[in-house]
C-alpha cells in the first residue's frame, strides 16, 4: 500500500517511549481522524466538540468503544482536516497507551514504525532520524549505539561519496543495509521461552534472569499453568523472559474430569494440564529463542528421560543444566541427551544465580547479536536502505548522488 494511500486511511506512531512514563504522545495524520476525534475523544469546558482548532489544545476524555471514559488527556490540532495532523497527550502509563492503540486499529488506522525525520531540528538529516527513533530503542546500550551511528554512519557515508573504487564502495553499502536489522535488537525485545519438564526450576530462572519475583516458585510439580512474561536485558539487549508450564506428554493425554465437563466456561474435552501444554506450545511457536531446563538433581533424571524421548526434536538456543548446586546432583548429563543439545549445555543453579552469565552469553550467541558489529555504520532506517540500494544499483556516474541523498535528504 502506498504512504498516500495509507495516510488517507489514517496512520498514528508512538512519539514518545514505549516504556513507563507520564506521559505518551501520540501522532494521527489521514482523513480518519475526524471520525475518530468525535467518537472517542470528549472535549471539557467550553471547547466545541465538533471544533478542532489549530494550535489550540483542549482537555478531555478518550473514550473507549462504549463512551466509556479511559484517560484524561490533552489533544492538539496541528493540521486540520481533511489532511490532519492531531496529537493526543495521554498518561504514559503502558496500559493506557495499549488501550489508545487498540481503538486506534479498531478505527481503522496503521500504525506507523518509521522515524519522522521532520520532528526536531538536528544538523543532517541522519542526526534527526536518529532522535526522532530514539523513543522506540528500549535499553542505554541501545541509546548509546544510535547516538554513536549519527557520526558513524555519516562519515562512513561521506567517504563512499568520494570513493574511487566503485566495486568495493557497493560492497561497504551492502554490509550498512545488512546491519539494519540491529534496530531491531534495540526496538524489539528478544523473546524467550523458558521450557522443560515440570519442577525443573524455570520459574526460579525467569525470575532471576529478570530480577524480579514474578512467577511462582513451588517444590510442586506443575506449578506454572499460564505463561507468565517479565522484561529484562541481556548485555543491554532487551529481553521478554516467557515463563511457560512444564512440558510432560502424560499431562497432554489426561482426559477432563467429569465436574469440568459441566463448567460452561471450559472447553469440554481441556483438562488444565492438557491447556497448560497447549499454551506452552503457542509461546514456544511465538518465541525467537528456547532455552530449555533440565533439572540435574536425581528425582530430575527421571523427568528428564521421559522430556528427551518426547520433545527431542526441539531446536533449543541453549540448554541450562539446572539444580548444579546440590550435592546429589549429576555432574555431566550430555552424553544422555541429544547429540544436538550437548554443545548447548551450560550448568547452572538458578537459586544460587552461578552460571547465569555463561548462559546469557550463549543464548546472545546462538540468536546473532554480535557485539562487534555495533561499533561498524549501520543503516537504521527504511529510507537509508532504499538510498543505499539505489546506489548499489547505479552506475559509477549516479553511485554518489544516491550516497549523498541517504545523507541529506531533499
Ligand atoms: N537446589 C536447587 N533448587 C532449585 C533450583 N532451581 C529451582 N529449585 C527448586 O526446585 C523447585 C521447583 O522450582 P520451580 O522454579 O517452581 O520449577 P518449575 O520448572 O517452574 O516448575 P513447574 O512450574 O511446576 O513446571 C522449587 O522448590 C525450587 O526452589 C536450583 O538451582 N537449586
Ligand atoms: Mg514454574
Amino acid at each position: 500500500m502506498s504512504g498516500a494511500t495509507t495516510e488517507r486511511r489514517g496512520v498514528f506512531q508512538l512519539l514518545t517511549s514505549p516504556g513507563p512514563a507520564a506521559i505518551a504522545v501520540v501522532r494521527l495524520r489521514g482523513d480518519r481522524c475526524g471520525k475518530f476525534l468525535r467518537q472517542h475523544v470528549r472535549t471539557r469546558g467550553k471547547a466545541d466538540p465538533g471544533k478542532w482548532v489549530v494550535g489550540r489544545i483542549l482537555h478531555g476524555e478518550l473514550l473507549d468503544g462504549a463512551g466509556e471514559p479511559v484517560d484524561d488527556i490533552l489533544v492538539s490540532i496541528h493540521s486540520p482536516g481533511p489532511a490532519w495532523d492531531a496529537r493526543l497527550h495521554l498518561h504514559g502509563s503502558p496500559g493506557v497507551v495499549r488501550c489508545c492503540r487498540e481503538l486506534l486499529s479498531e478505527s481503522g488506522f496503521a500504525e506507523e514504525m518509521e522515524a519522522v525525520s521532520t520532528l526536531w531540528p538536528a544538523e543532517n538529516t541522519i542526526e534527526a532520524e536518529a532522535y526522532a527513533l530514539l523513543p522506540r530503542i528500549l535499553t542505554p546500550r541501545g541509546v548509546q549505539w544510535l547516538t554513536r551511528q549519527t557520526k558513524l554512519l555519516s562519515e562512513a557515508l561521506r567517504r563512499l561519496a568520494d570513493a574511487s573504487d566503485i566495486e568495493i564502495a557497493r560492497e561497504r553499502c551492502r554490509e550498512i543495509i545488512s546491519r539494519s536489522e540491529i534496530v531491531d535488537w534495540f526496538t524489539r525485545p528478544l523473546r524467550v521461552a523458558l521450557i522443560g519438564p515440570p519442577n525443573a526450576g524455570k520459574s526460579t530462572l525467569a525470575n532471576a534472569l529478570a530480577d524480579r519475583q514474578v512467577s511462582i516458585v513451588s517444590p510442586t510439580p506443575g506449578t506454572t499453568r499460564d505463561w507468565v512474561e517479565s522484561p529484562g536485558e541481556i548485555e543491554g539487549f532487551p529481553v521478554l523472559w516467557l515463563d511457560t508450564a512444564g512440558l510432560w506428554k502424560g499431562r497432554e493425554l489426561q482426559p477432563a474430569r467429569p465436574q469440568q465437563r459441566s463448567n460452561s466456561h471450559q472447553h469440554p474435552n481441556t483438562h488444565p494440564d492438557a491447556e497448560a501444554i497447549r499454551r506452552t506450545r503457542k509461546v514456544i511457536a511465538s518465541a525467537d529463542a528456547v532455552l530449555l531446563v533440565l533439572d540435574a538433581s536425581p528425582a530430575g533424571q527421571k523427568t528428564q528421560t521421559a522430556f528427551v524421548s518426547d520433545h527431542g526434536d526441539l531446536q533449543p538456543a541453549c540448554v541450562a543444566y539446572n539444580k548444579t548446586d546440590l550435592p546429589e546432583a549429576e555432574a555431566d548429563i550430555r552424553a544422555s541427551l541429544p547429540k544436538k543439545w550437548r554443545d548447548l549445555t551450560i550448568p547452572i543453579s538458578a537459586l544460587r544465580r552461578t552460571g547465569l552469565d555463561a548462559l546469557t552469553a550463549q543464548l546472545r550467541e546462538e540468536v546473532g547479536y554480535d557485539s562487534a558489529a555495533l561499533t561498524e555504520p549501520a543503516a537504521f532506517n527504511g529510507r537509508q536502505v532504499a538510498n543505499l540500494e539505489q546506489a548499489i544499483n547505479a552506475d559509477q556516474r549516479h553511485f554518489r548522488k544516491h550516497v549523498l541523498a541517504c545523507l541529506q535528504a531533499s
